[in-house]
């Protein structure tokens, strides 16, 4: 799926503003059409944080802009796109439905040209934004009085995860168009031979278009071909795409009736290749280590919405620390992001929105459509990205149950044929199945996440690495297989100290991550340290989450460091 870009063969327009809003806490509503009154609220952002008393709200919302388009698109194929809307979203153009999708954090895009007028085209999403156990990620799942937290600890709201389940249109909302032919996709997979770059380019394109010219340019190279004779461009001498030096080269693809070009597309390309050898994760042919972090997309008052500014800042602070990496916990995070992590050489574990998933059979049918949906979705919007090492399935998945085997064997399968050039995971937890994880069999690196020193031996920092080092060593003996410590941390309260350190203080975190990040960097099969979290985030509320607050974050919510945020860049950053 390619992203909307301007050229002067393809035109945007961007929708962000204040549009109009109506709850429908019935979910009654027959507003297709349009809707008197409601009020403002600002797109893109999650609605919750913006008006006062839609904090806690998960049901049915409505939304309304109007919008007109520069008198030349008409007659031209025109789209509309969506960032992400979470979680169901309806679609209605001047009274006329024209789609709908199921999902947050990944975009979708229909086609509107036969609909809409130069002026006053009437724009109506309808989003249903309810926590339920055949959704994903799941919630309201049926209590279970035999389990404490589905039981008397059952948080508020009910979800299967640890964030706050944010609704609305919470990235860009575009208008675009596109030529009568055009280039409809393209694919880019790169390898290295020597010092030779090779580039293979596969472009989906209208019928009867003609040819395809491709144009690669950079670091004094220009490479010019035609597609059908060839469509591997091979560079010499290439500049390889790493996070010390993320070398982009410009492809320019444009599409050729006779000697008229009818359509143009230019996409950043970095040449790099990533493999599983042995117990070893390797960058173009070399081990690589990753220090980074789990990250949330959230801010005050945005919820989960699209914060360039926060993008930027993140970025920095991570760059800061002498972090390489991170992962998308745990849902794919907005495409720019994306794009910055290429430009700005930081490696990606790509995540989807499957966190929380249980195998009990109410709804397992659908959760498992939706995880197929998903991957494909993800691995169709982001396969070009260089920064994009590692494609993740799940996160924490409750694989206790005979039916998660096969149900991870499916959808890895799946992703690996979707993208064989990629190392597929699965993330696990501890408490559930340890080493005995089925997923482990199959997935290309093991990514653990792992709290002892906090969930267990609380307040004993020294039993947990323990523990720690007892399990990692077990597990490497028996599946050979390189590990990343996807997740590990403290809750931490910024300015509360106590020496000796104890939980909840800034010395227990500091004294948390280093001891285990030692211990990780004796471990030669471990090839990644990525620490909980970069930031404080917001959660639903329970009595073992202060102010409805994880507080793991090295940065507060505001961003601003603990004491640990200084300790890892003593222990992460390189010498200048
Ligand atoms: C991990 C989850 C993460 C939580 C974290 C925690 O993957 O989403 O926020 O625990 O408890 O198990 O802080």
């Amino acid at each position: 799926m390619l992203y909307p870009q301007s050229n002067s063969y393809r035109q945007i327009q961007d929708l962000s503003g204040f549009w109009n809003f109506r709850i429908d806490p019935d979910a009654s509503g027959a507003w297709s059409a349009g809707f008197e009154g409601g009020q403002p609220i600002a797109v893109p952002a999650s609605w919750n944080d913006q008006l006062n008393d839609l904090r806690d709200y998960l049901g049915v919302g409505w939304y309304q802009t109007t919008f007109s388009v520069p008198a030349g698109w008409l007659g031209q194929p025109i789209f509309i796109r969506f960032g992400s809307v979470n979680y169901l979203a309806e679609v209605w153009l001047n009274g006329t439905q024209i789609g709908q999708h199921e999902g947050g954090h990944l975009p979708f895009a229909f086609e509107i040209s036969s609909h809409v007028q130069a002026e006053a085209n009437v724009l109506v999403v309808r989003v249903d934004g309810e926590l339920a156990p055949d959704r994903v990620p799941p919630g309201n799942i049926p209590p279970d009085p035999k389990s404490p937290f589905g039981g008397f600890l059952r948080n508020f709201p009910a979800n299967a995860f640890d964030f706050f389940p944010y609704c609305g249109i919470q990235r860009p909302v575009q208008v675009y168009t596109v030529p009568q032919k055009a280039i409809q996709d393209v694919t880019v997979t790169t390898d290295i031979e020597g010092t030779t770059g090779v580039v293979q380019v596969a472009v989906e394109h209208s019928a009867d278009a003609g040819q395809v010219r491709a144009t690669l340019k950079g670091f004094g190279t220009e490479l010019v071909q035609d597609l059908d004779d060839s469509s591997t461009l091979r560079v010499e001498n290439a500049a390889l795409w790493s996070p010390d030096q993320p070398n982009l080269y410009d492809l320019t693809l444009e599409l050729l009736v006779g000697d008229t070009i009818i359509d143009r597309y230019t996409l950043p390309v970095g040449i790099r290749t990533i493999q599983v050898a042995g117990d070893q994760l390797l960058l173009n042919g070399e081990p690589v280590q990753l220090t980074g972090f789990g990250r949330h997309e959230d801010f005050p008052v945005m919820g989960r919405g699209y914060v360039p500014a926060v993008m930027i800042k993140d970025f920095e602070l991570m760059r800061w620390v002498g972090a390489n990496s991170f992962r998308t916990t745990h849902y794919p995070y907005a495409e720019e992001m994306m794009a910055l992590a290429d430009r700005l050489g930081f490696l990606v574990i790509d995540e989807t929105q499957a966190v929380g998933l249980y195998f009990a059979e109410h709804g397992l049918e659908r959760r498992r459509e939706l995880c197929h949906q998903f991957t494909r979705e993800l691995i169709a919007r982001d396969k070009n990205h260089p920064s994009v090492i590692m494609w993740s399935l799940a996160n924490e998945p409750f694989n206790n149950d005979e039916k998660a085997g096969p149900f991870f064997r499916e959808l890895y399968d799946l992703a690996k044929a979707l993208d064989p050039t990629r190392p597929v995971t699965v993330v696990n937890v501890g408490m559930i199945n340890g080493p005995d994880e089925p997923t482990f069999e199959f997935v290309d690196v093991l990514c653990m996440n792992r709290y002892y020193g906090w969930y267990s031996q609380g307040g004993n920092i020294d039993d947990g690495i323990e523990v720690l080092e007892a399990e990692l060593d077990a597990t490497h003996a028996k599946f050979g297989k390189p590990i990343i410590l996807s997740e590990f941390g403290a809750d931490t309260l910024p300015g509360w100290h106590a020496e000796p350190s104890e939980m909840f203080s800034e010395e227990y975190q500091t004294e948390f991550l280093t001891k285990t990040i030692n211990l990780l960097n004796q471990k030669s099969y471990v090839v990644g340290q990525h620490v909980w979290n970069l930031c404080d985030f917001k959660t639903s509320q329970a009595v073992f989450r202060t102010a409805a607050m994880n507080f793991k974050g090295v940065f507060t919510r505001d961003r601003r460091p603990k004491m640990a945020a200084h300790r890892l860049r003593e222990l992460w950053r390189k010498e200048e």
